[in-house]
């Protein structure tokens, strides 16, 4: 049998073609749910006011204002390249410094998407993501296990980006996985630049998330575990 060529491609009716095209364009499951996954959680302490709306299902329509500004940057790097529809509004006590701005977040983050998530009936659960920007390369994998968790190995060659402390974007991912119930792995390959390394990380947790959260059709309304729940 001889292979493929482009005469064969050629003499494909248009409609064959066309998706042919489109399957390799892009490897992502393509049905879209018939309802959004969607939840709101507010939070308030002595430290933080915090309300989030954190929609799987969206399409990248993200409303952020934290007070800090590279966080809000990063958060719009998230859910624009997620997919989400994420509105985030912080007021924290950023006069001592963001450190419990930004964990806050991440623990109301996590929360909104454990709720909106619900019983991982049918979703692909497993993703990995590996995302550049420039010289950096970052890789995110991602379990909706259950059980909450990060895994963090990302050198940055610098500790300030503007006035954001970098060390926290480790406790913001910490707060975002244990509060969602993700086992999540963020490590990075290469970079030289600060803001592009966290700037890749945030892209890389959020394009994985929107993957493991998709509905796979072929096990429709089954939670993919050998147990029966995650
Ligand atoms: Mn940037």
């Amino acid at each position: 049998m001889r292979g493929s060529t482009r005469e064969d491609f050629e003499a494909l009716p248009d409609q064959v073609r066309d998706q042919v095209v489109d399957a390799s364009a892009d490897p992502l499951p393509q049905e879209s749910p018939s309802r959004h996954r969607s939840a709101t959680v507010a939070r308030a302490t002595k430290e933080t006011d915090i309300q989030v709306t954190f929609d799987i299902d969206g399409t990248g329509v993200v409303d952020v204002d934290t007070g800090v500004p590279f966080f809000d940057h990063m958060l719009d790097a998230f859910g624009r390249h997620g997919l989400f529809d994420l509105a985030v509004k912080a007021v924290g006590d950023i006069d001592v410094d963001a450190h419990h701005t930004v964990e806050d977040v991440g623990i109301v983050m996590g929360q909104a998407l454990a709720q909106a998530i619900g019983e991982k009936r049918g979703i692909v659960r497993f993703s990995h993501s590996f995302l550049c920007m420039d010289e950096a390369l970052v890789m995110a994998a991602v379990d909706f296990s259950g059980r909450g968790q990060l895994h963090y190995d990302v050198d940055l060659p610098i500790e300030m980006v503007g006035t954001f402390d970098t060390t926290l974007a480790k406790e913001f991912f910490i707060a975002l996985a244990t509060n969602a119930g993700i086992t999540l792995h963020v490590r990075s390959f290469s970079g030289e630049n600060s803001h592009h390394i966290l700037e890749a990380a945030f892209k890389a947790v959020g394009r994985s998330i929107c993957q493991a959260t998709r509905i796979n059709p072929r096990i429709d309304g089954v939670v993919p575990s050998t147990k029966g729940a995650l």
